[in-house]
């Protein structure tokens, strides 16, 4: 398997880039004291999107979906400034936050993530420049399942037709990938508070977590202002400007730049 890409200026071609390092080990320890919390707190059943329609499952922490838009503390994560510098080497310094999901997978029987580009689950978003931070919350190898990609596979932003898995994985749906496309596959092992970014049509997914080990993951999901627009009517929660200008949607979306307060309603 291929060497995971590091240099932004290959992302546009890639797909995807890593970047090592972002967050310090202190700051991990209080997302790690966070997330146990949250886990702690997991109700029996939950609402999840898979198989392409809303159903009430039984809990699991790989489906911890939205923490943003209720509690402050992944809210102010999502907009840490190094997590942010990131963002905008790759999208430009015009940002919106449009989602986030933590994705927990308990040692011994994380579920699997098959392979799918992310834009064809989001109608509410229309536009390219629209990319994913998937922050390592802990260290993240193959054998506990951390992300692969296919590398250059969003090139000409093509729309992959969804087919039911038939498994138990998180989506519950993929698409047609070759023999051939797998094996370019990239696994993005990196060790916690690295993290990577990609493109919201490269294709994507993640093995099992085999290992003793869990493998946590903090997904963060944001669109350059300028070039892509939110139907915020139909978006789930709110839209949130980061950093710098918000363009001609600024008025759908909420300021959270710095020195913008976190709204009071959040935990
Ligand atoms: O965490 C994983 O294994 C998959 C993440 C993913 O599919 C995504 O970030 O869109």
């Amino acid at each position: 398997m291929s060497k995971a890409n590091t240099d932004v200026a290959e992302y546009k071609t890639a797909g995807y880039c890593l970047f090592e390092g972002v967050l310090r080990s202190e700051e991990m320890d209080e997302v790690r004291t966070h997330l146990d919390q949250l886990v702690r707190e997991i109700p029996e059943t939950m609402v999840v999107y898979k198989d392409g329609e809303h159903k009430e499952v039984a809990a699991r922490p790989e489906y911890l979906t939205e923490p943003h838009a209720k509690q402050a503390c992944w809210l102010e994560l999502c907009r840490h400034p190094r997590v942010l510098d990131s963002v905008e080497a790759v999208l430009g310094p015009d940002l919106i936050l449009i989602m986030s999901h933590l994705i927990v997978k308990p040692p011994g029987d994380g579920l699997p993530v098959a392979w799918h580009q992310d834009n064809t689950y989001w109608h509410s978003v229309q536009g390219t420049e629209v990319g994913t931070v998937w922050l390592a919350i802990d260290d993240a190898d193959l054998e506990n399942g951390c992300m692969q990609v296919i590398p250059c596979t969003h090139d000409g932003y093509p729309e992959m037709e969804k087919f039911s898995t038939g498994a138990d994985d998180l989506l519950g749906l993929t698409v047609e990938v070759t023999e051939k496309m797998a094996k370019g596959a990239v696994s993005l092992e990196m060790k916690a508070g690295s993290l990577s970014l990609h493109d919201s049509y490269v294709l994507h997914g993640s093995e099992p977590n085999t290992s003793d080990r869990r493998r946590a993951a903090y997904t963060m999901r944001y669109a350059n202002a300028k070039t892509v627009s939110v139907n915020t009517a139909e978006h789930w929660v709110p839209v949130y400007l980061v950093r710098g200008e918000g363009g001609e949607h600024a008025a759908d979306y909420l300021d959270l730049r710095p020195g913008q307060p976190i709204p009071e309603s959040l935990s």
